[in-house]
C-alpha cells in the first residue's frame, strides 16, 4: 500500500528483516540487477514543487541561524548562539558563507548572496597567519570562490580563489615528493605535515585544474598532478594503494587500502570527477583501473547487501573490522556517474537498508548487521549526494523518494530553533544532540535535494560536474 512519506514517521516506511548474519561472500558472484526499487519502497511525496518548497525553507532556516548568531564566522552553534573556527582559533574565514555561494544562486536567494559576496569581497583574508589545513581549504574555500565565480560572474571572487591557492601551493611545491603537506601558514608558507592520508594528497585536481583553466596558469594543475603521480608511482605489485603516505620520503604508513571510506575517499572520486571537468584522458583511466580493482578485491555480498572491506593493499586479503564509514555512501553515486549503475545501485540499496533500522545515519556501520558502531551523526551530505547522482543518472524516482526520505528524518531529528545540528548518539531517545552546523551543510545536503526537485534552470541538469564538496564547477546558469 502506498504510504503518504509527509505523514508517516520514518521508521514505519520501508522495514524490512535483517537477513541472517554475514558470510563476506565475494561480490564479483553476486548477481545485481539494475532495478533498485522494491515495492515496499514505493511510498507517495508531495509534488516535487511541494519538496523544493519545503527544502529551500529549511535551508533559509539554518541560514537564518547562521545571520542571527555567527554572520563573519566560520561556523555557527545552533543551540548556544555561538561561533566556532573552523581553521584556527581566532581566525576566520567566514566558512559557512564561503560555501553556500553556488547554493544560494541555485535556490534564487540573490539577495543573501550578493551579500555573502560583498562580505568577502570587504573582509576574507588569504593572508592570514594561521596553518591552515591544505585539503579543506582547497575542497571549502578555493571551491567555493570558483563556484561563486562561476555563479555570479564577479572576478573578484576569482582574484580571491587564485590569491588562496597561490597561498596553499608551498604545501605542494615544497615537498620532495609532490605529495602536498597537510598543512601550510598562509602569511609565511611555512608547511608541516608530513603523514597524509590519500584524500588529502589527492584532492585538488579539480580546483586547481579549473583556476589553471581560468587563469592560463598550469602550476595548481600540475602540482595536482605532480602529487597524483607520486602516490601512483607507489603501487602495489597487485595495484593497490594504502591509506596515508610520508610526503618526504614517500614510504607508506600503513597497509590498509580502505576505499571508499576514510582517508582514500576523495582521491578515488577525483579521478572521475577531474576526468568529467577537464577532459582528462589519464585521470579517466585511473578511475576505470581503480574501479575494476575495488570490486575485484574489497567488495563482498554480507546478509544481500553489498558493502566495500579494508584488504591488505600488498595481498588483496581482508583486514581490518567489517566497517563502513557514512563517508563511503558518496561511491554509489560515483560508480553510476562513472558507468556502473548496476553496482551504484546496490551499494546504494545497502545504505537506504541502513536507513531502515536508524532514524538517521550514525557516522560507522558495522556491516554484518546494520549496528552503529560510531553512533553520532555529523549532518553528512554523503546519502543525499549518492541520491542525486544515482537519480541523475538514471532519473529513477526511487531515488527522489529516498532521498525524500532522508530529509524528512534529518528535518524530524536534527532541526533545532536556532538551525540544524549535528547529533551525539542516533541509537538513544533525543540523539544528545550537539551544537554544530558544519559548514558542508550549506554546500552539500540540501543542494541535492534542491537539485533533485526544483528543476531550476540555473542548472544544466546534463552538463554539470560538482566537486566532492558539492560546488557546482561547471553547469551554472546565469539566467
Ligand atoms: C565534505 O567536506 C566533503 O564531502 C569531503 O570530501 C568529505 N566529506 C565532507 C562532509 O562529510
Amino acid at each position: 500500500m502506498a504510504k503518504n512519506l509527509s505523514a508517516e514517521p520514518t521508521r514505519q516506511l520501508s522495514r524490512r528483516s535483517l537477513l541472517g548474519s554475514a558470510t563476506g561472500t565475494a561480490a564479483g558472484a553476486l548477481l545485481l540487477t539494475a532495478a533498485p526499487a522494491r515495492a515496499d519502497d514505493q511510498v507517495v511525496m508531495p509534488s516535487p514543487a511541494t519538496v523544493a518548497a519545503q527544502v529551500r525553507a529549511e535551508y533559509l532556516h539554518g541560514w537564518q541561524g547562521y545571520c542571527d548568531h555567527a554572520w563573519g564566522y566560520d561556523e555557527v552553534r545552533p543551540v548556544s548562539g555561538g561561533r566556532h573556527d573552523f581553521f584556527a582559533a581566532g581566525h576566520t574565514f567566514g566558512l559557512s558563507m564561503v560555501e553556500a555561494l553556488d547554493t544560494l544562486f541555485l535556490m534564487g536567494l540573490d539577495q543573501e548572496l550578493t551579500r555573502s559576496c560583498d562580505w568577502i569581497d570587504a573582509n576574507l583574508d588569504p593572508a592570514q597567519n594561521a596553518d591552515t589545513h591544505v585539503f579543506e581549504a582547497v575542497i571549502r574555500v578555493v571551491g567555493g570562490l570558483l563556484a561563486g565565480f562561476e555563479a555570479t560572474g564577479r572576478s573578484s571572487l576569482l582574484a580571491r580563489a587564485r590569491e588562496f591557492a597561490d597561498r596553499l601551493l608551498p604545501a605542494f611545491t615544497k615537498s620532495p615528493t609532490g605529495i602536498p603537506y597537510t598543512l601550510v601558514n598562509l602569511r609565511t608558507g611555512a608547511v608541516r605535515g608530513t603523514s597524509v592520508p590519500l584524500a588529502e594528497a589527492g584532492t585538488s585536481v579539480m580546483e586547481f585544474g579549473l583556476l589553471s583553466r581560468l587563469t592560463g596558469d598550469s602550476r595548481y594543475y600540475d602540482a595536482s598532478m605532480r602529487a597524483y603521480r607520486a602516490v601512483l608511482d607507489r603501487r602495489s605489485s597487485i595495484g593497490l594503494l594504502a591509506g596515508t603516505i610520508d610526503a618526504e620520503s614517500g614510504r607508506w604508513l600503513d597497509s590498509l587500502c580502505c576505499t571508499p571510506n576514510p582517508p582514500v575517499d576523495s582521491f578515488y572520486e577525483y579521478f572521475w570527477g577531474g576526468a568529467a571537468l577537464l577532459g582528462d584522458t589519464q585521470l579517466a583511466q585511473w578511475h576505470a583501473e581503480f574501479t575494476a580493482l575495488t570490486l575485484k578485491y574489497q567488495a563482498v555480498q554480507t546478509s544481500g547487501r553489498l558493502w566495500f572491506r579494508s584488504v591488505d593493499f600488498r595481498t588483496g586479503e581482508p583486514a581490518g573490522p567489517d566497517r563502513q564509514s557514512e563517508l563511503a555512501a558518496f561511491y554509489a553515486g560515483l560508480l553510476a556517474k562513472g558507468g556502473d549503475p548496476v553496482h551504484g545501485a546496490a551499494y546504494y540499496r545497502s545504505w537506504t537498508d541502513a536507513l531502515d533500522v536508524h532514524p538517521v545515519l550514525p557516522e560507522t556501520l558495522d556491516f554484518t548487521d546494520l549496528s552503529a558502531v560510531d553512533k553520532g551523526n555529523q549532518l553528512r551530505p554523503e546519502y543525499p549526494n549518492a541520491s542525486f547522482d544515482l537519480w541523475r543518472a538514471t532519473r529513477n524516482d526511487y531515488y527522489r523518494q529516498t532521498g525524500y526520505r532522508w530529509f524528512t528524518a534529518m528535518r524530524d531529528h536534527q532541526r533545532v530553533p536556532g538551525g540544524y545540528t549535528i547529533a551525539g548518539d542516533v541509537t538513544v531517545p533525543g540523539m544528545r544532540l550537539g551544537d554544530l552546523t558544519p559548514a558542508y551543510w550549506f554546500a552539500e545536503n540540501l543542494k541535492y535535494l534542491w537539485l533533485m526537485f526544483s528543476d531550476t534552470p540555473r542548472f544544466d541538469y546534463s552538463d554539470a560536474v560538482l566537486s566532492t564538496e558539492g560546488k557546482v564547477l561547471r553547469g551554472l546558469r546565469r539566467v
